[in-house]
Parts: structure tokens; C-alpha cells; sequence
């Protein structure tokens, strides 16, 4: 079979949520990374405005994690994940429960956020079957929700466009309204006032459903993709306690907000809220490997560990669940994290960062700013193009300007890397404030 001449062509690699084609045309290639700045093709830095895809949150290139890779790769580069185990998993899950409150004390291993989601929608549905609750098959999720691409998380997810292409989806789900939107709460800093009540919407559906086929709700407690969509003050609460009075399991999905991104390690602790299931990843390998973990609480494991000792008890896993890469890039990155006191750090810049993001209130077509943490977004009113035109203008003129962010619909959305500095905050504002009013 003759094979074609290899052509030096953008075109074999699908690229994942991008336009091909207008990427392909001129294309955006980054080359190298160190501390807080991409580097481009054309020699250019790029001020990492994002953690890349909110998951470098030591910044790039860190030694410790880079070393400890290395080391790994040479000393044992895999081993089985299933009825066989290496030191470094259990190492890992104890360091990671040790930074959670609460009584989640026990941790699965994923290789993404979405097989976190899936994992933790599973093991919401088993637990109620062991516990002989078997009709709690029901999943809530939250409309604007993002829970990952796969048909769990698509399922509960809320955003039309990653849903509507994929047919029926799981069946069995229904959503919560979302929190965005009410003029009162617009420029808000920090949690808005007004919404709390939007969490009785879990009435609604226990009343329309019944408790008893309802196994879980999912929701991100700061929702991210969705535009950096900040729970109204009580809402959280609200809903931990209507799971309790109907026994819905409450899973928060902290893939971003995990890791420090509200100054807290988890925003378990930063909301006071505690939930039965959390799905973790990005910032737990500061994004050098893939890896998620699920965190559970003890009465759930428990819950499972029934019948004859040597039965498995939760019939799911993954190839490179607790692969020995991902443990060993997890520990150093959890090092660099303590070393730096990056797990807090959002809190002493959240001020400085609220200030910088406000300021450009009055800038052109600005309609709403939120923020949270380290980690914000600036609203701009859909322009004449439709929605998410003037949200993609944006995008593109701020790469050319040196910064990288990411947008969702008309909103532009930052959480740099926990390392960032004032001046780094300063390059972002001022940046940010000259784009936005170069667009039309
Ligand atoms: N849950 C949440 C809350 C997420 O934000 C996932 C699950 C899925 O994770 P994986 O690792 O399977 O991608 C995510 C992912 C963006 C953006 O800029 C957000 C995500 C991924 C890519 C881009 O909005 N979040």
C-alpha cells in the first residue's frame, strides 16, 4: 500500500473544542512555558492569564514536579492499577485527605475531570443500591453547569451547545436553574446577595420526581466555564440542607476551585459546606500529567465494603487510575503547593484582584464583572455579530497583546497562576482594559 509523502499539515490532528478551520488558517502555537509566561512560535511571551485551562496553578515548569517525573520515569514507569498497588497511591490519598475537612476521607483515582464526574455519578447510584435504596437512580444537575464531555457529565452538565449535538444523553436527569443573571447582583464582589432561594428549586424537583428516585445533585460551587458564575451568599447552604431532609447525596465538582483557587485548598472549606462526593483534577498535577481524584466520605466507602471480603466491591476503575507518573507529579506538585503556601495564597491577592477587575467597570460594553478568590471574569454585552463574537475579539486581541485568558460566551474569564504578582495583576488589568475598549 503506498503511503502519501508526510506532509508538514495541520490537518490530521482534530483539535478538541476549536474551530479547525479558523485555527488552521492562522494557526496559535506555543513552544515553551516557564513561571507565569507561554512563549510562542514567533518568539513572543505570553502572560498566562488562565493557568492554561485553570490548571497550572504553581505556574509552569516547576522544578520539583519536573525532577520528580523524571526520577519516576526511570524507576518504575507503570504498574497495574487493579488488586495490585505501589507506594506512592497510598502516599498520595493520604496527603489528599489531609487537606480536605470533613469527613471525606477517602480517595479514587481518575485521569480527568470528566472520568472524576462520571466515577462520582456512579458511585452516588451503587451506594443507594448497597444501602438497599436501589429506585434513587435520578441525577440533578444545574443548567450553565459544565461537568466534563463524557455522557455523565454531559448529562448533568448545562450548556446547550456540548449537548445538543449527542442525541438522548442519560436518562433520568433533570437541572436546577442557574444563579447568573439578576441585574440586582450585577458588579458584585465576592458572593452576590440576592438568590439563595434559587437553591429551592431542589423542592421543586423532589416534589416532581419524589426523593426516593432522586440519588444526587452535582454542582460546581463557583460554576467556572459557565463564566465564572459566583453562588449567591447562602445558596451552597440551602442546598446541603435540602439534601439532607430528602437524603440526596450532594456532590460538588471543585475540578476548578480545587487546589487554591478561592484561597482555601478546597471550596469545601471556603463555603463551610461539606458534601458526601467531591470530583477533583487539573490543579492536583498542576496539569503536568492527566489525573482526578474523587474524594468520598467515610460512610460512603464503608457503605460499600459488604459482602464476602475477597468480592470486589465497586466494579469500576481505570487503566491509569493511581498510575505511578501521575502519583509522583500529584506529590511534588502538593510539595510545591505547601513549600509556596500556594493552597491560601488567593487570599491575600483576592483584594488586589477585586480592586484591578472592578476598575474597568465603566469600560466599553462592560455589563458585569464577578470574582471570587483568585479568579474572575469581565461580562461584555453580545455585540451586533451575536453571542460570543465580541467574547472571541477579545480572546484573539489579547493573545496578540501578550495575555492569555479564556471566554465563554461574551464573558472573558481569568484565574492566573497562584504564583502571580501585583505587577502580573497590573499587566492583566491594564491589558484587559485596553482590549475591551478597542472593540467594538
Ligand atoms: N468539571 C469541571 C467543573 C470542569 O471545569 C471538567 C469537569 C472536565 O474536566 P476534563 O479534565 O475532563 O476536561 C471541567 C473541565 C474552560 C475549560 O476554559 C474548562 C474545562 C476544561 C477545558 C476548558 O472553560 N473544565
Amino acid at each position: 500500500m503506498d503511503r502519501e509523502p508526510q506532509r508538514n499539515s495541520l490537518d490530521a490532528y482534530w483539535m478538541p473544542f476549536t474551530a479547525q478551520r479558523q485555527f488552521k488558517s492562522n494557526p496559535r502555537l506555543f513552544t515553551g512555558a516557564e513561571g507565569i509566561y507561554f512563549k510562542t512560535s514567533d518568539g513572543r511571551d505570553v502572560l498566562d492569564g488562565v493557568s492554561a485551562m485553570w490548571c497550572s496553578n504553581a505556574g509552569h515548569c516547576r522544578p520539583r514536579i519536573t525532577e520528580a517525573i523524571r526520577q519516576q520515569a526511570g524507576e518504575m514507569d507503570y504498574s497495574p492499577a487493579f488488586q495490585i498497588g505501589h507506594p506512592k497511591a497510598f502516599e498520595l490519598a493520604n496527603r489528599l485527605v489531609a487537606l480536605m475537612p470533613g469527613g471525606l476521607k477517602h480517595v479514587f483515582y481518575t485521569n480527568s475531570g470528566s472520568e472524576s464526574v462520571e466515577t462520582a455519578l456512579k458511585m452516588a447510584i451503587a451506594y443507594h443500591r448497597v444501602r438497599g435504596e436501589g429506585s434513587r437512580v435520578r441525577l440533578i444537575g444545574r443548567e450553565k453547569g459544565y461537568h466534563g464531555v463524557n455522557f455523565g457529565g454531559m448529562s448533568v452538565g448545562g450548556m446547550v451547545a456540548n449537548r445538543k449535538m449527542f442525541g438522548t444523553l442519560v436518562a433520568g436527569v433533570d437541572h436546577l436553574r442557574h444563579t447568573h443573571g439578576d441585574p440586582g447582583n450585577f458588579f458584585s464582589r465576592g458572593e452576590p446577595e440576592h438568590g439563595a432561594e434559587l437553591a429551592d428549586d431542589l423542592e421543586r424537583l423532589c416534589a416532581l420526581h419524589d426523593p426516593s428516585t432522586i440519588a444526587a445533585v452535582i454542582v460546581e460551587p463557583v460554576q467556572g466555564s459557565g463564566g465564572v458564575i459566583v453562588p449567591p451568599k447562602g445558596y451552597l447552604k440551602r442546598l446541603r440542607e435540602i439534601c439532607d431532609r430528602h437524603g440526596i447525596l450532594l456532590i460538588f465538582d471543585e475540578v476548578i476551585t480545587g487546589f487554591g483557587r478561592l484561597g482555601t485548598p478546597f471550596a469545601v472549606e471556603y463555603f463551610g459546606v461539606e458534601p458526601d462526593l467531591v470530583t477533583t483534577a487539573k490543579g492536583i498535577t498542576n496539569g503536568v500529567i492527566p489525573m482526578g481524584a474523587v474524594f468520598a466520605q467515610t460512610k460512603i466507602y464503608e457503605a460499600f465494603l459488604q459482602g464476602p471480603p475477597n468480592a470486589i466491591e465497586f466494579f469500576h476503575g481505570y487503566t491509569y487510575s493511581g498510575n505511578p507518573m501521575a502519583c509522583a507529579a500529584a506529590l511534588a506538585t502538593l510539595d510545591t503547593y505547601e513549600e509556596e503556601g500556594l493552597l491560601t495564597r488567593a487570599a491575600s491577592l483576592a483584594k488586589y484582584w477585586e480592586d484591578g477587575l472592578h476598575s474597568l467597570r465603566n469600560h466599553r460594553n462592560v455589563i458585569d464583572i464577578r470574582n471570587i478568590g483568585f479568579v474572575g471574569a469581565v461580562e461584555l454585552a453580545t455585540g451586533p455579530g451575536g453571542p460570543t463574537q465580541r467574547g472571541f475579539a477579545a480572546y484573539l486581541k489579547l493573545y496578540e497583546a501578550g495575555l492569555l485568558c479564556r471566554t465563554t460566551g461574551d464573558s472573558i474569564a481569568f484565574a492566573p497562576p497562584l504564583i502571580a504578582e501585583h505587577k502580573h495583576i497590573d499587566f492583566l488589568v491594564d491589558t484587559l482594559g485596553n482590549v475591551i475598549n478597542s472593540i467594538d
